[in-house]
This record gives structure tokens, C-alpha cells and sequence, in this order.
């Protein structure tokens, strides 16, 4: 398996976020990705790799899922930041208000504080100095998994954060800006996979990638989270969305109560890995993987343990399809490196 690090993960490196009305201490943290490399070292399952350095090709594909007038906003965002006020230097930028149904999102605001708040859905996503460089590089890194599987690798790791999942065609939230997965899906679109199929395993609905993907059906949509009547992103992730248009049935939304055990996990699972095989069981699968289905997380509901994220490596090498991962959630810092590398040396043991 080819790992691509982001070597500029530590650059996104924010000090709060809003909960219950006030300032907690951001759960989303470099030392999460320290704790993987940790255990790459102890364990290498797989090689690790800077991404390829091209930045027209990776410009077109994040062009490809994100709106031109979100990306050039969150590429000036800080410098704006500062520009306003010198002393905004010592504080991460957060959105305080939305455009929520009946406003307009045609007209682009001068605000500063508007465009943040029209390019998000949360209080919860800090963007700080180092935001866009990290999130840009790990976009480079998912770009790279994808190219070494169009290229005929089994299976390729983009071992980044910020993570991407939540981030849509022009909006962030959920500690998400890039959205790392689709990335990797529509790069597959790009090189020659005529169908992709993205398989989201984190605890909360990928709503980004659902959203990039709605009206298509070239890319298959499956998600297993917290069912959002209770869980975060609470707005999307129901069992009745379907996709849209020529998208329709092109989407699989598979919410679990927040409680939910492995036994019950791992058969959800089946359901969305026969969407992957109906869809058509050649195509490369993009597998958004965070770890925060893990019984010891700190924000999150159900009930897999260390061993379960083998099984879950070694059923994702058992589709024989050619894999890309991305790196999501998963916030209980001290168990994500065993809880990822369990997954990546699961797959590489049935991998044969
Ligand atoms: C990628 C990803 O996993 N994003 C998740 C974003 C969740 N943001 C909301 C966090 C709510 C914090 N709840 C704390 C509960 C403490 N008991
Ligand atoms: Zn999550």
C-alpha cells in the first residue's frame, strides 16, 4: 500500500471551537496524525510518499468539486483576515452568521464577515494562518492516492488532516475545507474509471461528498453514520435521500442510532458494500475512513473496538477492488494511529 503523507498537516493548528456556547479546545489536532505516523513506525504496512507536485493538475481537480469563488476565498481568507485588523494575527477566524433559507447567496457580500459565514455551515471549523496550505496539500495527498491506483496500485493511503468529508461544493464545516475524498473520486472520474464508487465509514454523514455527488451517477454516494436526527451534521444524511435527477438511486444513506454496536455496524456495512457491487463491481472504491465509530470516542456513539478496524481492513481487501482511503475523523488521539494502521494492515493481510 502507498501511504502519501501531508507533511504540512501541523500548519492547521486551531485553538477553539464553539460548543454549547462556548470556546472548547479544538478536537480536531495535528497530534491525531503524530499518533498514526507513531504507529506506522512500529508498524509499516506501506511506504510512505510525498504527493506529486503539480499544482496545475491539482488546481483543475479541486475545480472539478469546488466552486472557483470558495476556493479563492479560503486561499486569501487569512491574508483578508489580517488585513483587516493587525491584531486579528492572534486569533483563529470563525463564522457568526449564515444565510439560511430566503436569503441570497447569488450576491457575493464585501463583509469579510458574510463571505465566511456564506462559504460555511458551522462555528466549529476555526481557519487559521496555516488552514488553506495544510488542507491544499492534503488535497495534493488524496489527488496522489488516486493516480497511483488509476496507475494499477491495490491501494493507496492519503494520511492527512484537516480532514474533507463535510466540505461541499462551496462551504466548510466539521473541521472539513477540501473535500479530500471526492477529490480522489473525481481524479479516478479523470483517469480512466469509468465509474467510482465512495464508501464512508466515519462516524458522521459525509454530507460534502453526498452534495459534490447528488445529480451524478457516475459516482456512487454510500454513507454509515449517527443518524442525523441526533447526530452531527443533523441537515443531511436520511435514509430517503436517494440523489437526484441522473443521480438518482446513485446515493446511499445507511444511519445507524448513536449506541449502535459492531455486530450491527459490520451488517450496515454489507448493505453499503452491495450498493458498491450493484453499482458496478469493478470500479475503484474511494473509502473515507475516520475512526471516530470507536467505542472510546469522545464526540461520537457506537461501539467498534481496536480489532474491528482489522475486520474492517481485511472486508475491504475481500471486494478485490482497487482502494483509495482517506483520512477523516476519529478524536479519541491516543487510539487513532492503532485504529488506522489496524485497518490499513487488515486490508493488506487479506490483500494477500
Ligand atoms: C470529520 C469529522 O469527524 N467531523 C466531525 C465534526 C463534529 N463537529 C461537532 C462536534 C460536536 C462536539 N460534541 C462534543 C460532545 C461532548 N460530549
Ligand atoms: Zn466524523
Amino acid at each position: 500500500m502507498k501511504i502519501f503523507r501531508n507533511a504540512l498537516y501541523r500548519r492547521h493548528d486551531a485553538r477553539l471551537e464553539m460548543y454549547r456556547g462556548r470556546l472548547v479546545p479544538c478536537h480536531e489536532t495535528p497530534a491525531r496524525l503524530d499518533h498514526v505516523l507513531a504507529e506506522l513506525a512500529r508498524r509499516p504496512v506501506g511506504a510512505l510518499h510525498d504527493p506529486v507536485p503539480d499544482d496545475a493538475g491539482l488546481d483543475a481537480a479541486l475545480a472539478a468539486i469546488h466552486a472557483p469563488r470558495y476556493l479563492d476565498f479560503l486561499a486569501g481568507a487569512w491574508d483578508e483576515w489580517v488585513a483587516l485588523d493587525p491584531a486579528n494575527a492572534g486569533t483563529d477566524i470563525l463564522p457568526a452568521v449564515w444565510p439560511v433559507r430566503g436569503f441570497r447567496a447569488d450576491v457575493l457580500p464585501e463583509s469579510f464577515a458574510a463571505r465566511i459565514g456564506l462559504f460555511s455551515f458551522d462555528a466549529g471549523s476555526p481557519v487559521m494562518a496555516g488552514t488553506w496550505a495544510a488542507a491544499r496539500e492534503g488535497a495534493a495527498c488524496a489527488r496522489s492516492a488516486a493516480l497511483a491506483v488509476a496507475a494499477a496500485e491495490r491501494a493507496a493511503f492519503a494520511l492527512t488532516r484537516p480532514p474533507g468529508h463535510h466540505a461541499g461544493p462551496d462551504f466548510f464545516g466539521g473541521y472539513c475545507f477540501l473535500n479530500n475524498a471526492a477529490l480522489a473520486a473525481q481524479t479516478l472520474r479523470d483517469h480512466g474509471a469509468a465509474r467510482v464508487a465512495v464508501l464512508d465509514v466515519d462516524y458522521h454523514h459525509g454530507n460534502g461528498t453526498q452534495t459534490i455527488f447528488y445529480g451524478r451517477d457516475d459516482v456512487l454516494t454510500v454513507s454509515l453514520h449517527g443518524d442525523p436526527r441526533t447526530e452531527y451534521p443533523f441537515f443531511l444524511g436520511h435514509a430517503d435521500e436517494r440523489g437526484e435527477g441522473a443521480g438518482l438511486g446513485a446515493n446511499l444513506n445507511l444511519p445507524l442510532p448513536r449506541g449502535t454496536s459492531a455486530t450491527t455496524w459490520f451488517e450496515a456495512l454489507e448493505a453499503g458494500l452491495a450498493a458498491v457491487a450493484a453499482h458496478r463491481a469493478e470500479a475503484p472504491l474511494v473509502v473515507a475512513l475516520g475512526v471516530d465509530t470507536f467505542e472510546g470516542d469522545p464526540i461520537s456513539g457506537f461501539h467498534l473496538r481496536a480489532d474491528d478496524y482489522l475486520r474492517l481492513g481485511e472486508r475491504l481487501a475481500r471486494t478485490g477492488l482497487p482502494v483509495v482511503l482517506t483520512m477523516e475523523g476519529g478524536y479519541a488521539v491516543a487510539e487513532v494511529g492503532v485504529n488506522v494502521v489496524n485497518v490499513l494492515e487488515g486490508f493488506m493481510a487479506a490483500a494477500g
